[in-house]
């Protein structure tokens, strides 16, 4: 007797990637911006998870997508993955693609030299970095993409830049200084542009990266509230979405509305007490750079360098 999968209890594969049950605080906005990265990247493909929020999103009793995922640390996570890509290369299967999937810890901070070593190499990796601007898993203390002037778990009274002296890292910058094929930054709340840049960046040969900002419910909003959070930080500039090929070429792919800061802002706990004005300076300034780096002009018929 054959039994059916529904008899068997086996939820078939369908046209989703990532279909759910995953284990993270009700509210997370990561959970939705994943599911799109899954979607946009397909079938075929191998997660290398660096120690995270998203060891909640593959709970390992069940399973909730459809692709190979390896749960690793923060030391050896890139690396892995580009040996991943690189084996399957050997092997002659380029239909499959390596993604490593990293929080803004591993990547702005513990994880920093390993992204720099296969950015370096121009590993073919897509690399996605899920920025809750801060270490939320382990209960939300200060990253290199914590915000200025948030008072987190670690935040050290006497040991604190005063927040004028201190400033979050520009991951994009760091990375386009090594020229790779591809960065972006993108968000969940905006769908349409996240699908078209993980499906741009797959068309590269090489070092790839997505950098998205996804709200976290540790920042004081209500569960409900993640996307519109999302969104808010597009639509106040202070999360800009644009695009950078070969380390030069900038591209802006949405213009935002530049709505008051504090509608961002006013929806989160974290930045109660916060210099306003500080942060409204630096995303100031991120635009004046990020306009006088796109508007700069390039030949037609240019040939791609990298890719
Ligand atoms: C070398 C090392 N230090 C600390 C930890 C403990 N740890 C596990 S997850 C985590 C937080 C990760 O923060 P982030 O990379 O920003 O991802 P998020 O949890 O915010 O998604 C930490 C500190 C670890 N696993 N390895
Ligand atoms: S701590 Fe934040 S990022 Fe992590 S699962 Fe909860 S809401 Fe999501």
């Amino acid at each position: 007797m054959q039994l059916t999968t529904t008899e068997l209890g086996v939820r078939p594969f369908s046209k989703e990637r990532y279909f759910g049950g995953h284990g993270a605080c009700p509210g997370c906005g990561a959970v939705s911006m994943l599911r799109q990265v899954m979607q946009a990247v397909g079938p075929r493909a191998y997660y290398f998870i660096l120690a995270s929020c998203a060891g909640s999103y593959f709970p390992g009793e069940f399973t909730v997508c459809d692709s190979s995922i390896v749960f690793t640390v923060y030391a050896a996570g890139f690396a892995q993955a580009e040996g991943m890509s690189q084996a399957l290369e050997l092997r002659g299967r380029t239909g499959e693609t390596v993604v490593a999937y990293s929080g803004d810890g591993g990547a702005f901070d513990i994880g920093l030299g390993g992204l720099s070593g296969i950015a370096e190499r121009n590993a073919n990796v897509l690399v996605i970095v899920n920025d809750n601007q801060g270490y939320q898993n382990t209960g939300g203390q200060q990253s290199g993409g914590t915000p200025r002037g948030i008072i987190t778990k670690s935040t050290q009274p006497f040991h604190q830049a005063p927040p004028a002296a201190r400033n979050r890292k520009d991951l994009l910058e760091i990375l386009a200084a090594h020229r790779v094929p591809y960065l972006a930054t993108a968000s969940a709340a905006f769908p349409r542009d996240l699908d078209q840049k993980v499906k741009k960046a797959l068309t590269y040969r090489g070092f790839k990266l997505v950098h998205l900002v996804t709200a976290c419910v540790n920042w004081g909003f209500e569960s409900r509230l993640a996307i519109r959070v999302a969104r808010l930080a597009v639509e106040t500039g202070f999360h800009p979405l644009y695009e950078i090929e070969g380390g030069r070429r900038y591209r802006i792919t949405h213009e935002p509305a530049f709505a008051p800061l504090e509608e961002f802002t006013g929806l989160q706990r974290r930045f109660q007490g916060v210099d306003l004005a500080l942060l409204g300076r630096d995303a100031a300034e991120r635009w004046e750079d990020l306009r006088y780096k796109a508007a700069r002009e390039w030949p037609a018929a240019e040939p791609s360098s990298l890719g």
